[in-house]
């Protein structure tokens, strides 16, 4: 029998997948181990493990210790959790799973925003509480003939500007590269928060990104207005966020991600203008598996000596 190649798991990403993997490979969940034990096992494994599978929004850093190691397989889309000062100087090569999730994130951003502009968790508690007895809710903003501004229109942006178009949104964008689109291109964040009515954020994490939406782009967006996140919470100034939000700088948010996840500043939770979701641009089942199926594409290629099935090339 041909012997079973040694596999890393840097965290406990996605248990169904890890559970395949484990019947692949002979797997160490490094995850489970304290700091010390980590640094012996990581030590045991030189030269005999050339592979880690790992969350791609976090990875453990000690991985970067293994010498031997050629590629760190990420479970997302968004690598921010990797670094890539230290992959190029190891030549680690690094795969994450675009595209398999566009669809799952693109309904959460639509669902985001019905929800703030039409205020559908109060209307919920109006209707289960009884509060309708003793009046209507609060009239909401309609969609049709407003801007939709998308801060990163690649894969998932796309999705969301053609569900967005099917709503009657009209769509502006802003990347750094101009695209072939029939959508108004806006040269700056501060240019596409003025041309919309609501500013969705799908732009990678890292650091070019840090910080980017920040108190001048929020006042740009102006009262009335309505940001949304899908991309990553360190993109935004999140002080920034919440002094707008309670200041009638803009008028709702809707967001999935945050600095600093799973810790959510009280001031944001304490804010009745915002809709807070704990990350679930992605949670669905057909969507987690087949970012699951893409890791394990990625690791039989390159133990098979071939072409990686989605290398992300920073
Ligand atoms: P993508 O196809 O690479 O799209 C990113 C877009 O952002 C590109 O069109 C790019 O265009 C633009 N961009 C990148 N850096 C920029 C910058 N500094 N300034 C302006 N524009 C910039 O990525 P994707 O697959 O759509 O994913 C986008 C992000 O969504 C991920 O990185 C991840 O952080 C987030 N995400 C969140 C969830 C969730 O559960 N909420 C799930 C999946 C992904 P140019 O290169 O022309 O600038
Ligand atoms: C996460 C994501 O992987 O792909 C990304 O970049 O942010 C998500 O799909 C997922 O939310 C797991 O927490």
């Amino acid at each position: 029998m041909p012997q079973r190649e040694t596999l890393i798991i840097a965290n406990n990403f996605h248990p169904p997948t890890i559970a395949k993997l484990d019947a692949d490979y002979d797997t160490v969940h490094l995850w489970k181990l304290n700091e010390e034990e980590k640094a012996s096992t990581l030590a045991s494994l030189e030269g005999k493990c050339s592979a880690a599978a790992s969350a791609s929004w976090a990875t453990d850093p000690l991985l970067y210790t293994l010498n031997s190691l050629s590629l760190i397989a990420c479970f997302g889309v968004g690598v921010d959790g990797i670094d890539f000062k230290q992959t190029a100087i190891q030549g680690i090569r690094v795969s994450n799973t675009p595209g398999v999730l566009d669809d799952a994130v693109a309904d959460i951003a639509l669902g985001l925003i019905l929800a703030v502009t039409r205020g559908l968790i109060g209307a919920d508690a109006h209707a289960r509480s009884g509060a309708w007895r003793s009046g209507p809710f609060a009239l909401g903003q309609g969609l049709a003939g407003k801007t939709l501004g998308i801060a990163g229109l690649g894969r998932i942006g796309l999705e969301v500007a053609r569900r967005a178009e099917a709503f009657k949104l009209n769509i502006a964008y802003h990347n750094r590269r101009r695209k072939n689109v029939g959508y108004t291109y806006c040269a700056d964040l501060n240019a596409l928060a003025r041309a919309s009515d609501i500013v969705i954020n799908v732009l990678p994490g890292g650091p070019e990104t840090t910080n980017i939406l920040n108190a001048s782009f929020f006042e740009s967006l102006g009262a009335g207005n309505y940001f949304i996140n899908v991309g990553r919470g360190q993109s935004v100034d999140e002080e920034a966020l919440i002094h707008a939000l309670s200041t009638g700088v803009i008028a709702g948010a809707g967001l999935d991600v945050y600095a600093n996840e799973p810790h959510l500043p009280p001031a944001l939770t304490a804010l009745d203008n915002v809709v807070l979701l704990p990350h679930i641009g992605s949670a669905t089942l057909q969507t987690r598996t087949a970012m699951g199926d893409l890791v394990r594409s990625n690791l039989a290629a390159h133990f098979a000596g071939e072409i990686l099935v989605s290398e992300f090339l920073p």
